[in-house]
């Protein structure tokens, strides 16, 4: 599926804003009554957005099931020749959708994209009426799962094993697209270079095979500088501008779809020419190894909860380059589109991660609480999961894989990857990832528990990403105990022979609070945290990376270790630094400046 995108033959129409808004109490609303009627009551809904924190009302916050998006669309009136398609960025968790009485419809899994052809059901130049039922319901069908608990008053109740807030609604834009009936359907891109000749390959998959033509443009001075043709091809480039850590640099790969002089169809996809690979202890990007340093993150703000806005995209990237940060992981979901292309366009490595957090039941007794049991058995982490794990996994690597951005598949967060039956769930997984996306290096993110003589994985990988929490959740404020048992354990680690990275290390941090003792909840605590982690990586030529959790203080679920969320961010909710943001800052651009030669990339790019 391609992006929806303006092009001298496609036409784009945001449908973001206001949109008529219905809690189904029940779950038992009649689409037929609704469609024809409109949703009962007056509440009305942002979009993007998530609904939880906008209404003043905690049974809709805590509403399990189903809620009702409405809007009257018109088609523009020059599309009458046009295929009609409704996009949507996302809806978590599952949608379904309907075009006045017609269901176009539905859609499983929170974090992707989906789109429905309408174009039999609507007209040029009238309007219609868009109805969208989301659910935000778990279960074991579901990436991540979770399980819904009926109690005896009737009330339902979402329990889910992962620590961010199960935000739910339209978080991301809703389009209304016109292509030709003769259009590009997807592209794969692929590049490689040689000296200062790249290559860029292109497999252009079309809805009726015709002629192709394309031109490579280089993004930074609009000029073509290379041409070819067919639906399956490549090009070089000569005096290559190499993607890069840090920079950037793009180019278009431009497809028009021909039939004699007439084009018919025309679309751009943005494409990077750069290299990675995995070699012996090194991460290497174009060759050179590259050393990550960042954060999990987490799309999560006040009021908006997972709904995308670019200020805040702009704000948190800023952020990003002000603390010297050169990557980040998608923790724990694929975030939004809008957000990858400004990673590809500014050169922010990221590690790209499926929604498979939470698969996990030995994590019962502490924060999150399973209920007991093995992880895959049925009814918890089972065929079903992994059927919808697979569909993930082949979606997010469909979404992304043109992205330079990109450098590794992170296919699970902290599975239970020493339980009975991890192999067999997640071996067949690892070759579907490679089978996916043979050019770049696939990895899951190691649980504590799992420790290199428990784990049963870690061989089907490329790279070994680990969080750990000595200090914090283990040896709790004894940061001298909790050295020895990072040391240690890194030791059994480097025996792989892949290169690792810390994927998460942190402490909840409450932003003012101080100690002239190393007290856990400081901020004096959190600096001393994280140079203790500091001298683990430093100690061996294995760590090729540290993503601190977390960028940000983020919404989770209730608990009694969760004061209104988790506080191990860097930056508090609102964004503002905690003192371990001025020690990152020092730690990162010192290091960015002793392997690139240069303080500060963004302000070195601005000139
Ligand atoms: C890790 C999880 C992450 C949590 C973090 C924490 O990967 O989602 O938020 O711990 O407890 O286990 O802060």
């Amino acid at each position: 599926m391609l992006t929806p995108k303006d092009t001298p033959t496609r036409e784009t129409r945001v449908l973001d804003g206001t949109w008529r808004f219905a809690v189904d109490w029940d779950n038992d609303l009649d689409p037929a009554t609704l469609t024809s009627e409109g949703l009962p009551g007056g509440l009305e809904i942002a979009v993007p957005a998530s609904v939880n924190d906008l209404f003043a009302d905690e049974e809709v916050r805590n509403h399990v099931g189903y809620w009702w998006y409405q809007r009257r669309v018109r088609v523009p009136r020059g599309w009458g020749e046009d295929q009609v398609l409704v996009h949507f960025g996302s809806a978590t968790h599952a949608a379904t959708v309907w075009v006045d009485g017609h269901e176009a419809g539905s859609f499983k899994g929170g974090y992707m994209p989906f789109e429905f052809d309408i174009t039999d059901h609507v007209t040029a130049g009238e309007e219609f009426l868009l109805t969208v039922r989301v659910d935000n319901r778990l279960d074991n069908t579901c990436i991540p799962p979770g399980t819904v608990t009926e109690l005896p008053d009737g009330r339902r109740q979402q329990n889910y094993l992962h620590d961010f807030y199960n935000y739910t609604g339209l978080h991301r834009s809703v389009t209304l697209v016109a292509r030709p009936q003769r259009h590009v359907c997807d592209v794969t891109v692929t590049t490689s270079y040689e000296g200062t000749t790249g290559t860029v390959n292109w497999e252009i998959e079309q809805a009726v095979d015709g002629d192709v033509k394309v031109h490579v443009v280089d993004k930074q001075t609009g000029k073509t500088v290379a041409e070819g043709e067919g639906a399956t091809g490549s090009a070089e480039i000569a005096d290559v501008t190499l993607w890069t850590p840090g920079v950037g640099g793009l180019y278009d790969l431009v497809i028009e779809l021909v039939d004699g002089d007439e084009v018919v169809d025309s679309y751009a996809q943005h494409f990077g020419v750069r290299t990675v690979e995995v070699r012996d202890n090194e991460f290497l990007i174009n060759g050179k190894p590259f050393y990550f340093t960042g954060f999990g993150m987490h799309e999560d703000h006040e009021t908006l909860g997972k709904g995308h806005s670019n200020a805040h995209m702009i704000q948190d990237t800023e952020l990003l380059s002000w603390i010297g940060a050169n990557s980040l992981r998608t923790s724990h979901y694929p975030y939004a589109e809008e957000f990858m292309d400004f990673c590809d366009r500014h050169g922010i490595v990221v590690i790209d991660e499926t929604p498979a957090v939470g698969l996990n039941w030995g994590m019962a007794g502490g924060i999150l609480d399973s209920g007991g049991g093995e992880t895959f058995e049925k009814g918890h982490v089972d065929d079903d999961t992994q059927a919808q794990h697979r569909l993930e996994i082949e979606r997010l690597i469909a979404r992304d894989k043109n992205r330079p951005s990109v450098v590794i598949w992170s296919i699970a967060n902290e599975p239970d990857s020493s339980g009975r039956g991890a192999r067999e769930y997640f071996e067949p997984l690892a070759q579907l990832a490679r089978d996916c996306d043979p050019t770049r290096p696939v990895g899951f993110v190691n649980v504590t528990f799992a420790t290199p003589d428990e784990d049963k994985i870690t061989d089907l990988f490329d790279v070994i990403m680990i969080n750990r929490y000595n200090g914090w959740y283990f040896q709790t404020g004894d940061l001298v105990s909790a050295e020895q048992t990072m040391s240690e354990e890194l030791a059994g680690w480097e025996k792989y022979g892949k290169p690792i990275i810390y994927t998460e290390f942190g402490a909840d941090t409450v932003a003012g609070l101080h100690s002239v003792y190393n007290q856990p909840f400081t901020e004096d605590f959190q600096v001393a945290y994280l140079e203790m982690c500091a001298r683990v990586f430093d100690s061996s030529k294995w760590v090729v990376g540290e993503q601190m959790w977390n960028f940000a203080d983020f919404q989770t679920k209730y608990g009694y270790a969760r004061v209104d969320g988790n506080k191990k961010g860097a930056f508090t909710r609102d964004r503002r630094p905690k003192a371990a943001a001025r020690y990152l800052r020092g730690r990162w651009t010192a290091k960015d400046e002793a392997a690139y030669g240069r303080r500060d990339w963004r302000i070195r790019e601005r000139g």
